[in-house]
């Protein structure tokens, strides 16, 4: 097992586009272990295979209380979305900064699992929040762009500012 280094807001490499897994095979179940493992330690409740460099369709997420409900998404897609939910949201990209995004309030998710099997859930509240989260990820957007530009560019400020002081 191994821990990832979890890029920051405003790396462009953020804004990569996740290419599908061509095959759930024991490479990308190496790669899933490590991203839970990364989530876990951080600590995370989602992470998308684009935070930690690796353009690939992965997603991992642990809504649970006791962190032993590990979900995976492989090559997800959304094929129904309904109603509308504000959230505040928060990102292992963009540590420490938390803004209310409106989104779909219900979706239904077609993915692989970790076993390359397809599967296909509906959901809602945080959950739903959560999977559309990472899906942007996996899209290279990050969840700062659905603010203001106002908001975006002192987020960005604070993030620079931050990482000049940490080095
Ligand atoms: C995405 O985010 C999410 O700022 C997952 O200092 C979050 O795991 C979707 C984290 C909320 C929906 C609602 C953030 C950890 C973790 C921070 C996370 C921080 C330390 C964020
Ligand atoms: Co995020």
């Amino acid at each position: 097992m191994a821990l990832l280094n979890i890029i920051h807001y405003p790396d462009p490499r953020l804004y990569t586009v996740a290419k599908p897994v061509a095959e759930v095979n024991d490479n990308i179940r190496r790669l899933i272990r490590d991203m839970a493992e990364t989530m876990y330690a951080a600590p995370g409740i989602g992470l998308a295979a684009t935070q930690v460099d690796v353009h690939q369709q992965i997603i991992v997420m642990d809504l649970s209380e006791a962190k032993n409900a590990l979900q995976v998404f492989i090559n997800p897609l959304i094929t129904k979305a309904e109603g509308s939910q504000d959230y505040e949201e928060g990102c292992l990209s963009v540590p420490g900064i938390y803004e209310t995004v409106t989104r779909p309030e219900k979706i239904t998710v077609e993915a692989l699992d970790k076993d390359g099997n397809q599967f296909k859930l509906n959901a809602d509240g945080l959950l739903a929040v959560c999977i559309q989260h990472e899906m942007d990820h996996l899209k290279g957007k990050v969840f700062v762009e659905y603010l203001s530009k106002l908001k975006q560019s002192r987020i960005k400020s604070k993030m620079k500012k931050r990482m000049r002081e940490t080095m």
